[in-house]
This record gives structure tokens, sequence and C-alpha cells, in this order.
């Protein structure tokens, strides 16, 4: 996989807004992707001081396989961290809304300000303004298909509280190919590093050291087994993803794929469970 690494300016303008105003926080929301809770940990959250509580949202649950997104909640609850697994497409439940509006600022901020305080935090495109949305009951902040719609942070009046959307921030210690598997969770329509067909064989390759390859893609019945690049051939063949010569648009095929898998076309998709080895060792 490519070595380059991406870190907008934003990203390190928002990571310092964030920090800047933690002291002024009561409660941080950090929104991690339910098919990728490690991959899509927040850098900012674990920056933030022990005594300052984080809850976790899983979003996009819809998408995440059943069982890995159990999996992941029996952790969360074995290390005592709150998490709820959400499809933000949907209200969020009112007990959760209820537990922040019941929230009061820390004594320290009591002098201050009435109402708490609580920042949405997480990585690029993982549905912070689409659950900070949900939370205020508006749509108060912009919401898109791409990373990066978000670039600054910025204070909404929510029931009971006050609410911070924040821009997606990548840990920049997470390297190239991390990066490059948090591109198969989003939408084709955004910035990848290198081409289409290269991301799809990468992804190809690794549901298929991880057996899920089968599952996906028996639903297009493209037979899931021998080299990325054969399988990638195969999916456009399937596809009609064709060049005028009739060999394989390759770029068209691994990017039809891409969108498929990110927008679960091709059924629900955890890449990441507690039990098998981590992309990345980060810890929860
Ligand atoms: N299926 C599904 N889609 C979701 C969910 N939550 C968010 N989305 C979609 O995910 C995309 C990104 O949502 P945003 O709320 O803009 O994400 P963000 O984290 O604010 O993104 P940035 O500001 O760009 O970092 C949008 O297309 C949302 O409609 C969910 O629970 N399920
Ligand atoms: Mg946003």
């Amino acid at each position: 996989m490519g070595r380059t690494v991406w870190y907008p300016g934003h990203m390190a303008k928002g990571s310092r807004q964030l920090l800047a105003l933690c002291g002024a926080l009561d409660l941080v929301l950090e929104v991690r992707d339910a098919r990728a809770p490690m991959l899509t940990m927040s850098p900012v959250a674990e920056k933030f001081p022990a005594s300052l509580s984080v809850w976790t949202i899983l979003s996009k649950a819809d998408l995440a396989d059943e069982s890995a997104t159990s999996k992941w909640l029996r952790r969360f609850k074995e290390l005592g961290r709150l998490a709820w697994p959400l499809d933000l497409r949907k209200n969020i439940p009112d007990s959760l809304k209820r537990s922040i509006a019941a929230l009061a600022p820390s004594s320290s901020h009591r002098r201050h300000y009435r109402e708490a305080r609580v920042a949405v935090v997480g990585a690029p495109n993982v549905g912070k303004s689409t659950f900070l949305n949900r939370l205020v009951g508006r749509r108060a902040a912009s919401v898109g298909g791409i990373p990066g719609i978000t670039k600054g942070v910025s204070w909404f009046k929510g029931a009971g509280c006050i609410v911070a959307d924040s821009p997606g921030i990548l840990d920049p210690r997470s390297g190239a190919e991390a990066q490059r598997m948090l591109s198969w969770l989003s939408s084709s329509k955004g910035q990848v590093i290198g081409a289409w067909d290269d991301l799809a064989r990468e992804c190809v390759g690794y549901l298929q050291s991880r057996n899920m390859a089968s599952n996906v893609l028996s639903l297009w019945g493209v037979e899931h087994d021998g080299a990325p690049s054969e399988v990638l051939e195969r999916i456009g063949r399937r596809l009609g993803k064709l060049l005028p010569g009739g060999g394989v648009d390759a770029a068209a095929a691994g990017r039809a794929f891409i969108d498929a898998v990110a927008s679960g076309k091709l059924g629900r998709l955890s890449l990441e469970t507690p039990d098998a080895p981590a992309v990345r060792e980060v810890c929860l």
C-alpha cells in the first residue's frame, strides 16, 4: 500500500480548537463507525483529561454486522465505557437525549454557565454532524457523503445543553494503510490516495484474509477465491464495467465495488471485531 498520509490543514486546526476548549466541556460524545471502532477512534478524545467523561456513539450500526456490534458493546461494557450503537438515519433514543439533557455543568463551570457543554468529536465522515442534528432536533450542522464537510468547531443550542460540532480528525500516526481502509467506508465520491482499482484490490484482499469475501461477493454471484486482481476482473464483467475493446475497466469496477461496500449494497459488513487481530494497535 502507498505511504502517503493525508492530513489536511483543517484537521490540525480542529484538533487545536478542541484541545483549547476541553477545559470548558462537561462531556465528550465520541462518534465512531460501528463497522470499524478502532480505525475510527478519535485521536483527540484520548488527549482530553481523564476526568472528562467520554461516551461513545457507534454510528452506522445499520451497515455493521450485528454480531460484531454485539461483541463491541460487550468490550466497551467490560472497559466500563458507555456506548450506543445507532442508526443515525433515524431518531436517537429518548433515553440518550434525556441523559445528555440531564447533565449539569461541572462545579468549576457552574459560575460561568447554566447548561452543560458537550462536544461531538470523531474521525472524518463517521456521522458527527448527523448525530448533532439528531441531538438538537433540527438540521443545524451541514452533513455530507464525503469526508471533510465540517471545517471548524461551532456551537449549537440543544435541549438542556450546548453542543459543539467539530471537524473530522484523523490520527496522524495511523499510517496510510489505516487511512486507505477508512476510504472503504466512505462514499466513492470522496478523495482517495491512489487509484480506485488498487483500493478495491486491497479491500478484496483484506476481506479474503478475514474470511468475509464470500459473504460480500455472493450477493453479486461473483466467485471470491483467487488473486484480488482476478476477483476485480470478475466484478467488472459482472457489472458490465468494460472498455471499448471488451477488456475490464478496472478503475470503474473498483469504484463501483468500493461504493457498494461503503453504502451497504453488498450487505452488512464490519471490518473490525474485538476478537480479530487489530489493523492498528490502539487502546479502546
Ligand atoms: N446509513 C447510515 N448513514 C449515516 C449514518 N450516520 C451518518 N450517515 C451518513 O454518513 C455521511 C457522513 O455524515 P456526516 O454527519 O456529515 O459525518 P461527519 O462525521 O460530520 O463528517 P465530517 O464533518 O466530514 O468529518 C452522510 O452521508 C450521512 O447521511 C448512519 O447511522 N447510517
Ligand atoms: Mg461534520
